[in-house]
C-alpha cells in the first residue's frame, strides 16, 4: 500500500486496464458461469453494505433471503424447504455431507459413494471431513451406474451423492434409483444441481431430480451459473428445515445466538441479486432463456459435425462434448478428464457467438484436411 492514494478516476482506470486483460466473454465456451443479469448487478450494489452473518441488523435483508430460498424450494417441488445462501456449489456441497456426518456419529471411518461425474469440490469435502470418497464408475450415458453403487455401499457409508446436470457432460444422473439406494441403507442422500437447478426445470421434458422424488434429502443450486446472479451465489436446500440447526455454534455476540452457516460474514448483495432475477424473470423468462442455450447448443452440435467432429453424447442440457479435433485458435474451450472437447453453451454465448466459433472451426478443418492430404499425397522415400 502506498503512503498516499490516488484519485477515483486513477484507480479505477488503472484497475480497469486489468480487467481489460481479461478473457472476451464473447471468446468465453468453457464458463458456467455467465454475464449476470443487469438487474442482478443493480440490486447487488443497492445491498453490497449487507452482511446476512449478523441478521439481527438486516432482518429486510434476511426476508430476501427467506424468499430466495422459498422460491427456489418451490422450483424443486418443495415450498417447505429449508436451507440457504451459500457462495457457491462447493460450500453447499461440503455443508450437506457435513450435515450427513452429523446425522451418523457412531460411524468411525465414515465413506461417502459418490458418482464417477462429480465435481472435485467433493475431494475437498473429504479431505475436509477426513471422509473416504468411493467412486462409482459410469454406466450408460455418463450417468452413474446405480446398481454399482448399491454395492459400494456399507455399514459405514453416510450419503450417496447424484448429479442433475454434470460439469463435463450435462449429464442427469438417476436420482430416483440412487434415492431408492439411500434410503435401503438409510444413508443421506445429496443431489448436486449446481448447474442443473436452473436448466432441468425449464426444459420441456425434465427428468425428476428434485424433493419431488422421495428420499433426496437436500440439493446444491448456484444462482451463480444459469440463475444469472452476481457471484458468489449458490443456494444449500434441505428437504427437512430444521435439520440444519446440527452445524449451529454459539455465536454469544451476535444479533442471533446461534450459527450454522460455513462463512461468518456472508454477503446480502448476491442473494439480493439473485431473488431479483428470479421476481424479474419468473418461469416464464427462465423458460425462454433455457429454450435459447438449447437452441444454441444445438446449432454448435449440428455445425461441428459439419465440420467432422463427433458428438460424445447428445447434450439434454446446454453443454456438448466432442472428439474428432481440437477447437481453433482464439476461443477457450475446456476438455474433460477423458480429453474431449467441451463447450458449454451459457446464455452470453449467442447465436453469433456460435456462427463465429463455427465458422473458425470451418476454416480451421479445412486446413487441417487440406494440410493432411498433402501429408498423405507426399510419397517419402
Ligand atoms: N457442482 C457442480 C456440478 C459444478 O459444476 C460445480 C462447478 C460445482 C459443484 C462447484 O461450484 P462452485 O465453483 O460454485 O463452488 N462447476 C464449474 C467447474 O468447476 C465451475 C466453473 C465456473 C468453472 C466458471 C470455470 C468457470 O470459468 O468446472
Amino acid at each position: 500500500m502506498e503512503e498516499k492514494g490516488c484519485n477515483r478516476e486513477e484507480a479505477i482506470s488503472f484497475l480497469a486496464g486489468l480487467r481489460a486483460e481479461d478473457v472476451h466473454p464473447n471468446q468465453i465456451l468453457s464458463s458456467m458461469c455467465t454475464i449476470p443479469h443487469p438487474i442482478a448487478v443493480a440490486v447487488h450494489e443497492m445491498f453490497s453494505a449487507t452482511n446476512l452473518g449478523d441478521p439481527g441488523l438486516f432482518p429486510g435483508t434476511l426476508k430476501v433471503e427467506e424468499l430466495l430460498i422459498r422460491s427456489i424450494g418451490e422450483l424443486m417441488h418443495l415450498a417447505s424447504a429449508g436451507g440457504y445462501s451459500t457462495s457457491g456449489g462447493t460450500e453447499s456441497n461440503l455443508q450437506a455431507i457435513r450435515i450427513a456426518k452429523k446425522l451418523k456419529p457412531e460411524v468411525e471411518q465414515p465413506n461417502i459413494v459418490v458418482p464417477e461425474s462429480v465435481h472435485f469440490s467433493f475431494d475437498k469435502t473429504c479431505d475436509m471431513l477426513g471422509l473416504a470418497m468411493r467412486t462409482v464408475p459410469y454406466g450408460k450415458n455418463y450417468t452413474v451406474d446405480a446398481e454399482k453403487m448399491a454395492e459400494r455401499i456399507d455399514k459405514n457409508t453416510i450419503a450417496v451423492v447424484a448429479v442433475a446436470g454434470t460439469t463435463e457432460y450435462g449429464m442427469v444422473d438417476d436420482v430416483p434409483a440412487v434415492a431408492e439406494i439411500a434410503c435401503e441403507s438409510g444413508c443421506f442422500c445429496h443431489v448436486d444441481a449446481a448447474f442443473g437447478g436452473f436448466v432441468i426445470p425449464f426444459l420441456p421434458d425434465p427428468a425428476p431430480f428434485d424433493f419431488a422424488v422421495p428420499g433426496v434429502d437436500s440439493i446444491s443450486l448456484d444462482p451463480h451459473k444459469m440463475g444469472l446472479a452476481t457471484i458468489p451465489c449458490g443456494c444449500l436446500l434441505l428437504r427437512d428445515p430444521d435439520v440444519v440447526s446440527c452445524l449451529n455454534v454459539d455465536t454469544p455476540y451476535l444479533t442471533v445466538k446461534k450459527q450454522y452457516t460455513l462463512a461468518g460474514t456472508r454477503p446480502g448483495a448476491d442473494v439480493a441479486g439473485a431473488y431479483a432475477v428470479i421476481k424479474h424473470l419468473g418461469r416464464e423468462g427462465f423458460r425462454s432463456m433455457v429454450a435459447g442455450c438449447m437452441e444454441n447448443t444445438r446449432k454448435l452440435v449440428a455445425g461441428m459435425e459439419a465440420c467432422g467432429f463427433i458428438r460424445v453424447v447428445n447434450p439434454i442440457m446446454n453443454v456438448a462434448a466432442f472428439t474428432g479435433g481440437n477447437a481453433p485458435a482464439g476461443w477457450t474451450v475446456s476438455h474433460t478428464r477423458a480429453g474431449h472437447l467441451r463447450i458449454v453453451v451459457m446464455p452470453h454465448v449467442t447465436r453469433d457467438v456460435i456462427e463465429a466459433f463455427l465458422a473458425d472451426a470451418a476454416s480451421h478443418s479445412t486446413i487441417h484436411k487440406a494440410a493432411s492430404s498433402s501429408i498423405n499425397y507426399t510419397i517419402r522415400r
